[in-house]
Formats: structure tokens, sequence, C-alpha cells
């Protein structure tokens, strides 16, 4: 079968059936996904990518890198404005240092294994049924769709909720030492912030909240941002930490703000202008 074959090459079909709907196997493989982002947010398919293609993978992600934009941006963890108007004692009021620099999706090539990864269908249809959703769809977004995130020595990704409710990840080179994804499993639900805990993740005295995860390249992590509070600890070490994020969304036609593509990747492309015009029906400044 054709799809199949692609996923073949790249994925540990064996392992992870993706294209066998409706088997045993399949089934079991999504129950335990399923189980595990029930339990606390977050689940990693061990050796997803055949591990004869993780040296490919590191080198693709190696070869991409240099087109990342580099600019590091002031942010709270809510990646809301710093001048919101917040209680003293918010979390939201903590301002860190993103250092993170992300590749966009035209800069990434079709060949690439993340990107046939990201487009293939079975992929998004298994995706789909680990986090239980009936639709998935890619970004429409030219540029956040598929990304990969540098992290450079001496540059962390700080502490941050997702504004996506599921992410799907994979690292595809570590670093020397530090870099290390930590998490806080549903700090916050929909109907509580919980903002004392928070607070102490972002001061440095929420080590009980807290858990680290023994990423290899070539395991694809599924997570829900949302809810649990997590950053890239402070990368140290003679290179970068590469991850590559696919980012889907439940309904079609979704596409970045012209503000935020600017503060994530420096330029803009003229679907953003276009689907801004398509809201606000004028291109006035506020
Ligand atoms: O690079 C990673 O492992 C995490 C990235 C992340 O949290 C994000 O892009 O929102
Ligand atoms: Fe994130």
């Amino acid at each position: 079968m054709a799809v199949a074959g692609v996923l073949d090459e790249i994925v540990d079909t064996a392992r992870y059936p993706l294209a066998d709907v409706g088997s045993a196997d399949r089934e079991g493989v999504v129950a335990l996904a399923r189980a595990e982002l029930a339990e606390d947010g977050c689940t990693v398919l061990r050796e997803f990518i055949r591990p004869a293609l993780v040296e490919t993978l590191r080198a693709q992600g190696e070869a991409m890198a240099p087109h990342a934009y580099y600019e590091v941006e002031r942010v709270n963890a809510y990646n809301i404005p710093l001048d919101t108007e917040l209680p003293q004692d918010h979390p939201g009021r903590i301002v860190l240092d993103r250092g993170n620099a992300f590749v966009p999706r035209d800069r990434i090539p079709a060949d690439a294994l993340i990107h046939r990864l990201y487009t293939s269908e079975p992929f998004q249809r298994f995706v789909a049924d680990c986090f239980g959703l009936a639709e998935l769809h890619e970004f429409a977004d030219p540029l956040a769709g598929l990304c990969l995130n540098v992290v450079a020595p001496g540059m962390s990704h700080p502490w941050h909720f997702d504004t996506n409710e599921f992410t799907v990840s994979m690292l595809t080179q570590p670093a020397a030492s530090g870099g290390v994804f930590e998490y806080c499993p549903n700090i916050r639900s929909p109907h509580a912030e919980n903002l004392d805990d928070v607070r102490d993740v972002l001061t440095g005295s929420g080590e009980r909240l807290v858990r680290g995860l023994a990423l290899r390249p070539g395991d694809l992590q599924l997570f829900r941002g949302r809810f649990s509070l997590h950053r890239v600890s402070p990368v140290t070490g003679g290179h970068q930490r590469h991850s590559a994020i696919f980012a889907y969304t439940d309904r079609p036609g979704v596409i970045g703000t012209v503000e935020r593509t600017r503060q994530l990747f420096g330029r803009v492309l003229p679907d953003h202008l276009a689907a801004a015009d398509a809201v606000r029906g004028d291109r006035l400044l506020d």
C-alpha cells in the first residue's frame, strides 16, 4: 500500500502499526497513549523513528538550524502582553527571556523526515486517535505549521503554557548537557489557574511539581501543554538542542496573527495579511 509505504520507511511500524486502523496492535498503542495523556497530560512513544534513521533526522535538523530566527524575546508564562494589568503577586508578572529560535515551515525541505511525517495522513489519523479528536488538521499557517525549535548553548525555552490544547514534538538532537524537557502535569485546569503553584515553579521553589522527561532523538512526544506548565531547561555544552514541533488543530484554516508571526519569525507572508484582512476588513493600526 503506497501510503503505508512512506510510513514504513520512517516509522517502526512493527511496534507502531499506524496504518492498520482497527487492528488490535494499533488499538493497544492508542489505548496506552490515551491512558497516559489522561493521567498526566503527556505520553512518549519511544523509538518511533527507525533507529537507522536517527542520524539522518539529526543531520537534517542541523542543516536547517541556521534558518532559525534568533531574537531573544521578553515574555511571561502565559504569553500575554507584559503590560497586562495583573495583581501584584500574579505569576504572569514574572518576566522571562525566551531564548529559543524557530526554523519556519517554509525553510524545511519537503523531503525532510519531519515534513514527510507531519503531512502523512495515517500519521495524522493516529495522532488524532491518541488525543481522542474527531478531526485533525495541519495549521494553515505557512510558517508555524511545522517548526524546528532551536535552543543554543546558554539559552532556554522558559516556563510557559501553550495556546494549543495539544502538541506533537520530536527531539532530533539532544543538548550535550542541560536542555531537559521539564513539565508540571496538569498544574492548571480549565476551571482553575492554581496561581500559587505556578508562582512556586517560576520562582524556583516548586521542585515537588516538576517532572523531567528523558527524551531521546526519534521519540514521539504527545503533550497537552495548555494545562501543564513546561520548559526546556538551559542548554549547556558545545552544541544546540533541536526538536521538531508538529502543529495541528482540530479545525481547518487556522493561521497566526500578524503580530505574533512577526515576533516568532521576524517576518509575515501574504497569507497572514490576507487572514487579518478577512477578520478585520482593513489593514489600519489599532
Ligand atoms: O522543544 C521542546 O521540546 C518544547 C517546545 C515547546 O514547548 C513549544 O514549542 O511550545
Ligand atoms: Fe510549549
